[in-house]
């Protein structure tokens, strides 16, 4: 009677979808008003330059981030989420495009968009039926304008401010006093309360926690009690590592108490986007992926500060995945996975088939367990602001080794690191002599990997 279409319930849809078949083509989905049912709305909340270990359960010891941990309880922690260039603009626009800076052209932050050429996974989800908007820092190119891919746009020029800001809401453009964390959550929550007659994907991207850091006003005095320390550790051997971005901010201390005070608005943000998906009882409906877009160094290495290098502090971010149906409550993922994972990961949720120009790979597949990578190329390309005197860097990562070499440098060292036994990277093994096979292998390593991805140069 009724065609087995119609049939097609969710479970059925996602058990389709964790076979791995992105580009599968879904019976269910094609039924008119059923629709809508069976695909998960999305949001994505990326947060700027916040480190991986920046939430309470991470293991922070006194940050706390009472929503980031209810995530991480009802969801996913992934405990190895890397970006692939750890600098904003070219963060950004992998997360969007699924590929390397060397393949979308965002080679810096240097005010230009990705290659036009490559679809993003907003283009394409709006593509297939997704209500999208994007909601805070867009900081590619500069400009506050919407861009292609969204139905909803409000977002600042560049890197904004946290207290007042020129919104472009939807072409128009609104001066807002609100703390701008607070703000961006205000557009976001009455984006969720809309009437969705389709799935939406929800892009909400902060400015938090990008210096100068400033706390909401609520919360200037937390913390005030709490000893600031250092993360350089004094068994760090300095002399066998290169020495370029040593310069912690003389005023360290109270920047990093700021830092964390400003992901505190951040959490509460995401408690409201959470308590509004529970009011209007689309919680468990709705994949929910939080992200930070590089992380950032509190003094590790002889008092290194900001991000770029290819030392954890700098290449890890926090990562949290949130959908009950695939989800595991409380699991915890190991595999390394990465920013150009994002988008065919969310296209593999919608059912929507990834284009042959993303590079990077759906963790779908390893929160169920399956093997990931065994390593990846971790990129960063010399700035041409000279403010920033830092060496273009190429390193490789797998779970036991970390090969890091610097191409256009000839007087740095090259660096190698035993991940396992030494996680806080303090010995370079480079000139170990038991580790001559490993540097060779790495090194062949690179090049696979260079090759693999059509590595060049800007
Ligand atoms: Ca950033």
């Amino acid at each position: 009677m009724s065609a087995p279409a119609l049939k097609y319930n969710r479970r059925d849809f996602l058990k389709s979808v964790g076979l791995g078949a992105a580009s599968l083509s879904i019976p269910g989905c094609v039924v008119g008003g059923e629709r809508a049912a069976r695909r998960p709305n999305i949001i994505f909340i990326l947060t700027d330059d916040q480190r991986y270990d920046a939430m309470s359960c991470a293991g922070h010891p006194w940050l706390k981030t009472p929503n980031m941990d209810r995530l991480a309880e009802e969801g996913v922690l992934f405990n190895n989420a890397f970006v692939t260039t750890s600098l904003c603009s070219p963060s950004r626009a992998s997360f969007l495009t699924g590929c390397y800076a060397h393949t979308h052209e965002v080679f810096m932050n240097n005010g230009r968009d990705p290659n036009p050429s490559i679809p993003t996974f907003p283009q394409l989800l709006r593509k297939a039926g997704y209500q999208t908007a994007f909601i805070g820092k867009w900081h590619m190119a500069r400009t506050n304008s919407p861009q292609p891919g969204f139905d909803h746009w409000v977002s600042f020029s560049g890197q904004g401010r946290y207290d007042k800001n020129k919104l472009n809401v939807d072409g128009e453009i609104v001066q807002s006093e609100v703390y701008i964390t607070d703000e961006l959550t205000n557009y976001a929550v009455r984006f969720l309360r809309r009437k969705h007659d389709r799935p939406f994907m929800l892009y909400l991207s902060h400015k938090a926690v990008h210096a100068p850091f400033k706390p909401a006003e609520r919360h200037e005095n937390l913390y005030s009690d709490i000893e600031i320390k250092s993360q350089h550790n004094p068994n760090d051997n300095l002399a066998a590592k290169p020495e370029w971005g040593r310069k912690m901010d003389k005023n360290w201390k109270s920047q990093i108490r700021n830092y964390m005070r400003s992901l505190v608005a951040v959490d509460e943000s995401l408690g409201r986007v959470l308590e509004t998906l529970e009011a209007e009882n689309i919680l468990d409906d709705t994949a929910i992926v939080f992200a930070g877009d590089n992380g950032y160094f509190h003094g590790e290495h002889g008092g290194m500060w900001d991000k770029r290098a290819a030392y954890e502090p700098s290449i890890r971010i926090p990562l949290l995945m949130r959908y009950p149906p695939l989800a595991r409550p409380g699991a915890r993922c190991d595999a390394m996975v990465l920013n150009i994972d994002l988008a065919p990961t969310l296209l593999e949720l919608a059912g929507v088939g990834v284009p042959g120009t993303m590079q990077g790979q759906s963790w779908l597949g390893v929160i169920k367990g399956r093997p990931g990578r065994e390593s990846f190329l971790y990129e960063y390309f010399q700035e041409v602001d000279r403010k920033y005197k830092r060496p273009t860097v190429l390193a490789v990562r797998t779970k036991q080794w970390k090969y890091v070499t610097y191409p256009l440098a000839g007087k740095l060292t090259d660096e190698l690191y035993d991940m396992k036994n030494d996680p806080q990277e303090l010995n370079n093994l480079i000139g170990n002599a038991g580790c001559a096979d490993v540097v060779e292998q790495m090194k062949k390593e690179l090049e696979r990997l260079k090759r693999k991805t059509n590595f060049r140069f800007p």
